[in-house]
Order: C-alpha cells, then structure tokens, then sequence
C-alpha cells in the first residue's frame, strides 16, 4: 500500500482525500494544511502520521501545543510544506494546496523523486515549464485529480499517445452560463458562491463562475499531456457527467463519465491502475435523460479568453494572468471590487508586460509579485 502525503488536508480536495485513504487502508505520512488548525488537529489525532505542517507561521504555536501530548512532529511555513514534500516516508504527494503556494513543494517533492496527485492547478499553470521538465528529468509521474485531467488520463490508457487528435475539455458553464456581459455587472458574491454542480472551496468556486477556472485547466492539459493550444477545445457541458474526452486519429471520441464526485478522480489518482469499489453514488444516465453541449462564450467570460491567449504567448503570461486573477480574487471575496472587475483585470494584464520566459523558480517568483503590485496599484 502507497504511503501518501497530504498538502492542504483540510480543504475541500483533501478532507476527500483523507477520506478515499482511510477507505483503502493508505498510510497518512505527513498532513499539512493552510492555517485551519482545529480540523488539522482532528485530523492529526485520528491518523497520527509522523508530521504535520502548517503554512502560516503564527498558527503554529498554537497547533503545537495542541498537539503536545502526541509523538507527532509539527513544522511550519513554505519550508514546513517542502520538508514533507521531500521526506522519504512518502510515496507519493497528494498536493491540494490553493494557489500559486503550491509550486515550490510541487518542485520539491519532484526533485525528491516522489510521484505527485495533482490537485493544485496553478502549479502547472505558473511553472509547466519547470514541473514538466523537471518530473521527466526525475523520472516521476504526475497522476492529475482535477476532475477533467483525470478523465482524459484515463481515456489514454491503452492507447498510443502519438494517435492522438486533441482533447475535448468539458467545462460545468458555472453558474452564470447564458448571462451577457450587462447581466454580469450586477452579480453579488453570493451568486457568485454558489456552484450547480461541484461543491468546492472558495477560490475554485469564483474561479468557475469567471470562467478563469476552464482557462487554469486548459494550460494545465496543455502541460500534463504535452499538446498545443489547437489541440484543447473546450466544450460546454451543463450537466457535469462526462469530465472530458479525447479524439484519436481515427476520429473515434473516448470520454469518461460519472457523478460529479471529486472522490472518483481523487482514488484514480492514488491507487492507480487499480479501480477499486469508490464511497459515491453510481452513474444512471437515464436519471439525466438529456446531456447537451455548446460553446462557451469568450467575449464575455474575459478570463478564459485572457488564459488561453496567454498560453498562446508562452513565456511568464500564463503564470501574470494566474496571479493577477488570484489577486482580483482575492479582492472581489473581500468585496473590493465587482465580480465584472475580474476578467478585465485579468485581461489587461497580457498588454502590460512584455514577454519574458520562465526558465527558473526564481523568475516565476519575480512574474507572481509583478502581476500582484499591477493589479494592487489597480484596485487602490
Ligand atoms: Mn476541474
């Protein structure tokens, strides 16, 4: 049985996580989470792995006090997250971490030779360059859980990867799909919170209402499957059943279907090739009757247009378009700005920067904190 490390153990992906390991017996090495300490020292208490972590540095006092009476060891910080990253106890790192945050325990636990659960999507999107060459270069593999990853890894199991056309990337259409861009200025965060079919954290839920998650996810394929922008299209399924597809030589279309259930990507991920019994309900597709599909609609949702010219352009836009839109998110949660206010922050952001091009952590580092003043000096 896989040893696993878990990075963001207390979010929506890794409580799931968590779970999907204590249903298959997987060992819990190290959990680590953002700054909720409560449910991080549940969590300790019930799996007791060796480490647990904690990101932000003033909880950490308080979390190892709490976990005094235990042998477990708490760290803390970026360091903290990257020293279990790399431990040797581990087998493979489940990194659901939200945010850009991610990228350096990604490297770190590569650079270590440990195979990585995907979950943080602004992992590839900032740093694809450095992550994909690395991992080729240790020899790991990078086993997606977004949903719609995980559906197009699986549908190019026993197929040659050279027979591909392209992939078909599904996305929910959020829930704001059909409102023109008029109807998007009066949208409230409430609104904006509230997902039809995936009910996920904060961050994720904004970023599907904007559109700008589809765009994360079209630059993650891009990097996870080795494709070209042409090669990604991206179709808009309301219902949320086939997470993805792919397209062969032959024209012949492979999807994989299921209940929008993020326990069903998560458990590929971690006892891959197996397929063992998942805790989620089964598919009925006569439950749906009707499954339909469109185009999305760029000129309104800013952000996915924005993500995808940024691929396009390569160099650091992929990575100023990921961190101008975690900071307008940022701002729009703590009701700075208006929802509309995202996607053309976002978008203006890809005609203030020349290109430059991303060959070390260091320069990812230098685009995050230029994208983040550019949209700060915006907002103020
Ligand atoms: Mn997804």
């Amino acid at each position: 049985m896989k040893k696993v490390a878990i990075l963001g153990s207390t979010g929506s992906i890794g409580t799931q996580s968590v779970e999907v390991c204590e249903k298959h017996g997987l060992e819990i090495t190290a959990l680590a989470a953002h700054s909720s300490i409560e449910l991080l020292e549940k969590q300790a208490r019930k799996f007791k792995p060796k480490y647990v972590g904690i990101y932000r540095e003033d909880k950490y006092k308080e979390l190892k006090e709490r976990l005094a009476d235990t042998e477990i060891k708490v760290l803390c910080g970026m360091e903290g997250l990257c020293e279990i990253a790399a431990m040797k106890d581990n087998d493979i790192v489940l990194n659901s971490v939200v945010g850009m945050v991610g990228l350096l325990p990604t490297l770190t636990a590569i650079e270590a030779g440990k195979d990585v659960a995907l979950a943080n999507k602004e992992t590839l999107v900032a740093g694809g360059t450095l992550v994909t060459a690395l991992a080729k270069k240790k020899g790991v593999t990078i086993y997606p859980v977004d949903s719609e990853h995980s559906a197009i890894f699986q549908c190019l199991q026993g197929n040659k990867r050279e027979q591909l056309n392209k992939i078909i990337l599904t996305a929910s259409g959020g829930p704001f799909y059909g409102y023109s861009y008029e109807q998007l200025k009066s949208v409230t965060k409430a609104d904006a919170l509230k997902h039809p079919n995936w009910d996920m954290g904060n961050k994720i839920t904004i970023d599907s209402a904007t559109l700008m998650n589809k765009g994360l996810e079209f630059i993650e394929a891009k990097w996870l499957f080795d494709l070209d922008p042409d090669q990604i299209e991206i179709v808009v399924h309301r219902q949320s059943v086939i997470h993805s597809a792919v397209e062969y030589k032959d024209f012949a279309v492979i999807a994989q279907l299921g209940v929008p259930d993020m326990k069903i990507p998560i458990q590929y991920s971690l006892l891959y090739p197996e397929r063992v019994e998942c805790p989620t309900k089964p598919l009925s597709l006569t439950d749906y009757g009707t499954l339909t599909f469109d185009k999305p609609d760029y000129e309104t949702f800013k952000c996915l247009s924005a993500a995808i010219e940024a691929i396009s352009r390569g160099g650091a836009y992929p990575c100023l378009v990921n961190s101008a839109n975690e900071e307008a998110v940022r701002a729009f949660l703590n009701n700075e700005i208006q929802f509309i206010k995202i996607g053309e922050i976002v978008s203006s952001i890809l005609d203030k920067f020349p290109k430059t091009e991303i060959s070390s952590y260091e320069e990812v580092v230098a685009a995050d904190k230029l994208a983040r003043e550019y949209v700060r000096g915006l907002i103020k």
